[in-house]
């Protein structure tokens, strides 16, 4: 199509908007590329700052022991908590830990229906290994977001996101929507599963919710371990409802700057 307009054709400038039709289209094609990232039907969008439960690493563990409703635990091993500042560290020597909110007195076990829960944390590397789940069991039912080297699964494996999350920290959403009965996946404030959710892992009678190594193995693979280690800056969770992310203004900015990059080389074509 652009070839043939160069080749003489009488009318090549209608081929293009002008400026500022070009700007306008750009902001347009943006903002409807950022809907499509952030939104879903039944979701609302609540940042994490604003949800009724927050724990700082330093509120999850004092040093000494955990706090505020949480337990080290693990099987066989404790996770091996340590601060550093003020985010909780979980240093594995076994083959799983964790932190948990399971006393049946938890604001978490209290809840019913919707919930949604956000941990920022830094994964480091273990030999492929490394990573930690986002385990939320509610309602009589679970979903066990498995956050990995580089990349972000279900427990069974299915592969949603393939971006690196060793050495810096990153966000982590896990959403349970009862209007539509389906889990959502956000990384870093993108929607990472299909538009309308995946269903639960598994029924559970149990009501907890598990940050840290769960399992031995995840399709197959060695998860977690000896040598895992996972620093938490938060754990936060909101049990009225299911909330996505505001999207990130990094994530927003490049997506402007993709788009002005395609008009640009396409007004120089
Ligand atoms: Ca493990």
């Amino acid at each position: 199509m652009y070839k043939s307009c160069r080749k003489g054709s009488t009318h090549n400038h209608l081929s293009y908007p002008s400026p500022m039709k070009l700007n306008t289209l750009l902001l347009t094609t943006s903002l409807v590329t950022l809907t499509a990232v952030g939104a879903n039907a039944s979701l609302s969008v609540l940042s994490s700052s604003a949800f009724q439960n927050k724990f700082n690493g330093s509120d999850i563990f004092d040093g000494t022991n955990a706090i505020n409703g949480w337990a080290g635990t693990g099987s066989p091993n404790d996770p091996g908590l340590a601060l550093s500042g003020s985010n909780v560290s979980l240093n594995l020597t076994g083959t799983n830990g964790w932190i948990q909110h399971d006393n049946d007195a938890t604001p978490w076990e209290l809840g019913t229906g919707s919930w949604t829960v956000e941990v920022r944390a830094m994964v480091s590397s273990n030999a492929g290994a490394g990573g930690f789940t986002i385990w939320g069991a509610l309602n009589g039912e679970r979903n066990i977001m498995t956050i990995r080297e580089s990349s972000v699964t279900d427990l069974a494996g299915n592969v949603f996101s393939v971006n690196n999350n060793v050495g810096e920290f990153h966000d982590f959403r896990l959403v349970y929507d009862g209007d539509d009965d389906a889990y959502h996946y956000f990384r870093d404030g993108s929607l990472i599963t299909p538009a309308g959710g995946i269903d639960q892992q598994a029924g559970s009678g149990n009501t907890r919710l598990i940050i840290g190594d769960c399992c031995t193995g995840i399709a197959g693979e060695t998860f977690g371990g000896p040598d895992t280690v996972v620093e938490l800056e938060y754990v936060r969770y909101d049990n009225t409802g299911a909330f996505s992310p505001v999207p990130e203004p990094a994530s927003s900015l490049l997506v402007m700057l993709g788009a002005l990059a395609l008009g640009l080389r396409r007004r120089r074509e």
